[in-house]
Protein backbone atom coordinates (compact mmCIF):
# COMPACT_ATOMS: atom_id res chain seq x y z
CA UNK A 1 0.00 0.00 0.00
CA UNK A 2 1.13 3.68 -0.95
CA UNK A 3 2.77 4.65 2.39
CA UNK A 4 1.54 7.86 2.29
CA UNK A 5 -1.72 6.15 3.38
CA UNK A 6 -0.41 3.13 5.78
CA UNK A 7 -1.34 2.85 8.76
CA UNK A 8 0.27 -0.41 9.68
CA UNK A 9 1.35 -0.68 13.55
CA UNK A 10 -0.73 1.98 14.60
CA UNK A 11 -3.57 1.79 17.47
CA UNK A 12 -6.41 3.62 16.65
CA UNK A 13 -9.16 4.62 19.68
CA UNK A 14 -12.21 5.09 18.16
CA UNK A 15 -14.77 6.50 20.93
CA UNK A 16 -18.36 5.44 20.20
CA UNK A 17 -17.05 3.02 17.22
CA UNK A 18 -20.02 0.07 17.96
CA UNK A 19 -21.89 1.64 15.13
CA UNK A 20 -22.78 4.13 12.69
CA UNK A 21 -20.12 6.70 11.68
CA UNK A 22 -17.47 5.53 13.87
CA UNK A 23 -17.88 2.52 12.80
CA UNK A 24 -17.74 3.15 9.51
CA UNK A 25 -14.59 5.01 9.76
CA UNK A 26 -13.08 2.97 12.12
CA UNK A 27 -13.78 0.09 9.23
CA UNK A 28 -11.66 2.49 7.36
CA UNK A 29 -8.67 2.75 9.45
CA UNK A 30 -8.53 -1.20 10.37
CA UNK A 31 -8.35 -1.80 6.33
CA UNK A 32 -5.83 1.06 6.22
CA UNK A 33 -3.42 -1.31 8.41
CA UNK A 34 -4.65 -0.02 11.81
CA UNK A 35 -5.07 -1.87 15.29
CA UNK A 36 -8.63 -0.87 16.24
CA UNK A 37 -9.23 -0.09 20.15
CA UNK A 38 -13.19 1.12 20.25
CA UNK A 39 -15.45 2.69 23.41
CA UNK A 40 -18.75 2.52 24.28
CA UNK A 41 -20.88 3.43 26.97
CA UNK A 42 -24.25 1.90 26.94
CA UNK A 43 -22.86 -2.20 27.53
CA UNK A 44 -20.37 -5.04 26.79
CA UNK A 45 -23.09 -6.83 24.66
CA UNK A 46 -22.94 -3.64 22.07
CA UNK A 47 -19.36 -3.78 22.33
CA UNK A 48 -18.88 -7.35 21.73
CA UNK A 49 -21.28 -7.38 18.88
CA UNK A 50 -19.15 -4.80 17.16
CA UNK A 51 -15.75 -6.59 17.73
CA UNK A 52 -17.33 -9.58 15.82
CA UNK A 53 -18.08 -7.05 13.01
CA UNK A 54 -14.38 -5.90 13.15
CA UNK A 55 -12.64 -9.53 13.29
CA UNK A 56 -15.31 -10.54 10.66
CA UNK A 57 -13.12 -8.45 8.17
CA UNK A 58 -9.59 -9.27 9.37
CA UNK A 59 -9.36 -6.51 11.56
CA UNK A 60 -7.98 -6.64 14.97
CA UNK A 61 -9.80 -4.87 17.68
CA UNK A 62 -9.90 -4.32 21.03
CA UNK A 63 -13.12 -2.95 23.23
CA UNK A 64 -12.96 -0.61 26.27
CA UNK A 65 -16.81 0.31 28.28
CA UNK A 66 -16.37 3.78 29.77
CA UNK A 67 -18.09 7.15 29.51
CA UNK A 68 -15.68 9.89 27.85
CA UNK A 69 -17.12 12.40 29.72
CA UNK A 70 -16.47 10.95 33.18
CA UNK A 71 -12.59 11.81 34.08
CA UNK A 72 -11.97 9.06 36.46
CA UNK A 73 -12.80 6.19 34.14
CA UNK A 74 -11.43 8.13 31.10
CA UNK A 75 -7.95 8.22 32.97
CA UNK A 76 -7.91 4.70 33.74
CA UNK A 77 -9.23 3.49 31.01
CA UNK A 78 -6.80 5.01 28.52
CA UNK A 79 -3.70 3.92 30.69
CA UNK A 80 -5.51 0.20 30.40
CA UNK A 81 -5.57 0.65 26.75
CA UNK A 82 -1.89 1.74 26.48
CA UNK A 83 -0.80 -0.96 28.63
CA UNK A 84 -2.79 -3.64 27.40
CA UNK A 85 -2.89 -2.80 23.55
CA UNK A 86 -0.13 -0.77 23.00
CA UNK A 87 0.44 3.36 22.96
CA UNK A 88 -2.77 5.29 20.88
CA UNK A 89 -1.64 7.19 17.93
CA UNK A 90 -4.58 7.99 16.50
CA UNK A 91 -7.89 9.44 18.68
CA UNK A 92 -11.29 9.88 16.75
CA UNK A 93 -13.65 11.50 19.13
CA UNK A 94 -16.80 10.49 17.45
CA UNK A 95 -18.97 9.44 20.61
CA UNK A 96 -21.68 12.19 21.01
CA UNK A 97 -25.17 12.81 21.15
CA UNK A 98 -28.14 14.66 20.01
CA UNK A 99 -31.67 16.32 21.35
CA UNK A 100 -34.08 17.54 19.09
CA UNK A 101 -35.91 20.00 21.34
CA UNK A 102 -36.96 24.11 20.76
CA UNK A 103 -34.49 26.06 22.24
CA UNK A 104 -37.72 28.02 24.42
CA UNK A 105 -38.71 23.82 25.37
CA UNK A 106 -35.53 22.74 26.53
CA UNK A 107 -34.55 22.20 30.14
CA UNK A 108 -31.07 23.30 31.38
CA UNK A 109 -30.42 19.51 31.97
CA UNK A 110 -30.92 18.65 28.63
CA UNK A 111 -28.81 21.57 27.04
CA UNK A 112 -25.91 19.85 29.76
CA UNK A 113 -26.11 16.97 28.12
CA UNK A 114 -25.58 17.62 25.47
CA UNK A 115 -22.79 20.07 25.71
CA UNK A 116 -21.00 17.54 28.21
CA UNK A 117 -21.17 14.78 26.03
CA UNK A 118 -20.62 16.51 22.39
CA UNK A 119 -17.67 19.21 23.65
CA UNK A 120 -16.33 18.42 27.10
CA UNK A 121 -16.14 14.29 26.51
CA UNK A 122 -13.76 15.75 23.51
CA UNK A 123 -12.19 18.14 26.07
CA UNK A 124 -11.60 15.04 28.60
CA UNK A 125 -10.74 12.38 26.16
CA UNK A 126 -8.17 14.42 24.46
CA UNK A 127 -6.37 15.81 27.64
CA UNK A 128 -5.78 12.28 28.56
CA UNK A 129 -4.85 10.79 25.18
CA UNK A 130 -2.22 13.87 24.33
CA UNK A 131 -0.04 13.49 27.16
CA UNK A 132 1.43 9.72 25.96
CA UNK A 133 2.08 11.91 22.45
CA UNK A 134 3.84 14.76 23.27
CA UNK A 135 6.01 12.26 24.72
CA UNK A 136 6.35 10.25 22.01
CA UNK A 137 6.29 13.31 19.42
CA UNK A 138 3.64 12.17 17.15
CA UNK A 139 0.02 11.90 17.31
CA UNK A 140 -3.24 12.36 15.34
CA UNK A 141 -6.87 13.84 16.52
CA UNK A 142 -9.96 13.74 14.13
CA UNK A 143 -12.93 15.59 15.88
CA UNK A 144 -16.14 14.62 14.48
CA UNK A 145 -17.73 18.23 13.52
CA UNK A 146 -21.04 18.62 12.25
CA UNK A 147 -23.33 20.63 9.59
CA UNK A 148 -24.21 21.83 12.67
CA UNK A 149 -20.71 23.44 12.98
CA UNK A 150 -21.63 26.04 10.13
CA UNK A 151 -25.09 25.80 9.93
CA UNK A 152 -28.10 26.39 12.54
CA UNK A 153 -31.02 24.58 12.16
CA UNK A 154 -34.57 24.53 14.73
CA UNK A 155 -34.39 22.29 17.50
CA UNK A 156 -30.97 21.25 17.29
CA UNK A 157 -29.38 24.10 19.90
CA UNK A 158 -27.67 22.58 21.92
CA UNK A 159 -25.90 20.29 19.41
CA UNK A 160 -24.82 23.47 17.17
CA UNK A 161 -23.67 24.85 20.26
CA UNK A 162 -21.47 21.87 20.98
CA UNK A 163 -20.82 21.66 17.62
CA UNK A 164 -19.70 25.12 16.76
CA UNK A 165 -17.53 25.13 20.26
CA UNK A 166 -16.14 21.95 18.51
CA UNK A 167 -14.92 23.29 15.80
CA UNK A 168 -12.91 26.19 17.24
CA UNK A 169 -12.00 23.36 20.31
CA UNK A 170 -10.16 21.65 17.22
CA UNK A 171 -8.33 25.47 16.09
CA UNK A 172 -7.09 25.71 19.71
CA UNK A 173 -6.17 22.03 20.20
CA UNK A 174 -4.20 22.54 16.90
CA UNK A 175 -2.89 25.57 18.03
CA UNK A 176 -1.15 23.96 21.37
CA UNK A 177 0.00 20.69 20.04
CA UNK A 178 1.20 21.24 16.31
CA UNK A 179 4.79 21.82 18.12
CA UNK A 180 4.89 18.23 19.22
CA UNK A 181 3.84 17.04 16.01
CA UNK A 182 0.65 16.49 16.63
CA UNK A 183 -2.49 17.31 13.97
CA UNK A 184 -5.84 17.77 14.97
CA UNK A 185 -8.20 18.14 12.44
CA UNK A 186 -12.26 17.78 12.09
CA UNK A 187 -14.41 15.68 10.02
CA UNK A 188 -17.96 17.58 9.09
CA UNK A 189 -20.44 14.67 7.98
CA UNK A 190 -23.10 15.99 6.45
CA UNK A 191 -26.67 13.89 6.67
CA UNK A 192 -25.54 10.30 6.40
CA UNK A 193 -28.11 7.60 6.66
CA UNK A 194 -27.66 6.49 10.42
CA UNK A 195 -29.60 5.48 13.50
CA UNK A 196 -29.02 9.24 14.18
CA UNK A 197 -31.11 10.07 11.77
CA UNK A 198 -33.37 7.58 11.18
CA UNK A 199 -36.29 9.50 12.99
CA UNK A 200 -36.02 12.13 10.25
CA UNK A 201 -34.88 9.70 7.39
CA UNK A 202 -38.40 8.00 7.37
CA UNK A 203 -39.84 7.91 3.42
CA UNK A 204 -42.51 10.85 3.48
CA UNK A 205 -41.46 12.36 6.71
CA UNK A 206 -40.35 16.00 4.67
CA UNK A 207 -36.73 16.63 6.15
CA UNK A 208 -36.12 13.60 4.07
CA UNK A 209 -37.28 15.03 0.94
CA UNK A 210 -35.40 18.85 2.20
CA UNK A 211 -32.36 16.91 2.74
CA UNK A 212 -32.38 15.08 -0.43
CA UNK A 213 -33.68 18.20 -2.21
CA UNK A 214 -30.99 20.50 -0.28
CA UNK A 215 -27.68 18.40 -1.17
CA UNK A 216 -26.21 19.14 -4.49
CA UNK A 217 -25.18 14.84 -4.46
CA UNK A 218 -28.84 14.25 -4.37
CA UNK A 219 -28.60 11.78 -1.58
CA UNK A 220 -28.08 11.00 2.17
CA UNK A 221 -24.45 9.77 2.87
CA UNK A 222 -23.68 6.16 3.14
CA UNK A 223 -21.40 5.96 6.04
CA UNK A 224 -18.46 4.26 3.64
CA UNK A 225 -18.41 7.75 2.48
CA UNK A 226 -16.60 8.95 5.56
CA UNK A 227 -13.54 5.91 5.56
CA UNK A 228 -11.15 7.38 3.36
CA UNK A 229 -11.45 11.24 4.89
CA UNK A 230 -10.23 9.32 8.05
CA UNK A 231 -7.73 7.43 6.70
CA UNK A 232 -6.56 10.69 5.18
CA UNK A 233 -6.26 12.76 8.26
CA UNK A 234 -4.91 10.00 10.13
CA UNK A 235 -2.01 9.15 7.86
CA UNK A 236 1.07 10.91 6.80
CA UNK A 237 -0.72 11.78 3.66
CA UNK A 238 -1.86 15.03 6.21
CA UNK A 239 1.24 15.68 8.10
CA UNK A 240 1.85 19.53 7.76
CA UNK A 241 -2.74 20.23 7.96
CA UNK A 242 -3.66 21.41 11.12
CA UNK A 243 -6.69 22.78 12.55
CA UNK A 244 -8.83 22.07 9.85
CA UNK A 245 -12.42 20.80 9.21
CA UNK A 246 -13.23 18.94 6.16
CA UNK A 247 -16.91 18.88 5.32
CA UNK A 248 -17.88 15.66 3.68
CA UNK A 249 -21.09 16.76 3.00
CA UNK A 250 -21.90 16.25 -0.88
CA UNK A 251 -21.57 20.17 -1.66
CA UNK A 252 -24.32 21.30 1.10
CA UNK A 253 -22.35 23.79 2.31
CA UNK A 254 -21.13 25.10 -1.04
CA UNK A 255 -25.04 25.96 -2.23
CA UNK A 256 -27.53 28.32 -0.81
CA UNK A 257 -29.55 25.62 -1.99
CA UNK A 258 -32.49 26.02 -4.87
CA UNK A 259 -35.83 26.00 -5.28
CA UNK A 260 -38.30 23.09 -5.13
CA UNK A 261 -39.08 22.91 -8.89
CA UNK A 262 -35.49 23.47 -10.18
C1 LIG B 1 -30.30 17.01 12.48
C2 LIG B 1 -29.25 15.96 12.21
C3 LIG B 1 -27.87 16.54 12.16
C4 LIG B 1 -26.89 15.52 11.69
C5 LIG B 1 -25.50 15.93 11.40
C6 LIG B 1 -25.41 16.97 10.35
O1 LIG B 1 -31.19 16.76 13.24
O2 LIG B 1 -30.21 18.07 11.85
O3 LIG B 1 -29.33 14.91 13.10
O4 LIG B 1 -27.59 17.21 13.30
O5 LIG B 1 -26.89 14.40 12.48
O6 LIG B 1 -24.72 16.19 12.51
O7 LIG B 1 -24.10 17.21 10.04
CA1 LIG C 1 3.50 11.38 11.99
Amino acid sequence: MNQLFDLTGKVALITGGTHGLGMAMAMGLGKAGATLVINGHSSQEKIDKALEAYRAEGITAHGYLFDVTQEAAVIDNVARIESEVGPIDILVNNAGIIKRIPLVEMSVEEWDQVIRTDLTGVFIMSKHVVKGMMERGSGKIINICSMMSELGRNTVGAYAAAKGGLKMLTQNMATEWAKHNIQVNGIGPGYFATSQTAPIRVDGHPFNDFIIQRTPAGRWGDPEDLAGTAVFLAAPASDFINGQVIYVDGGILATIGRPANE
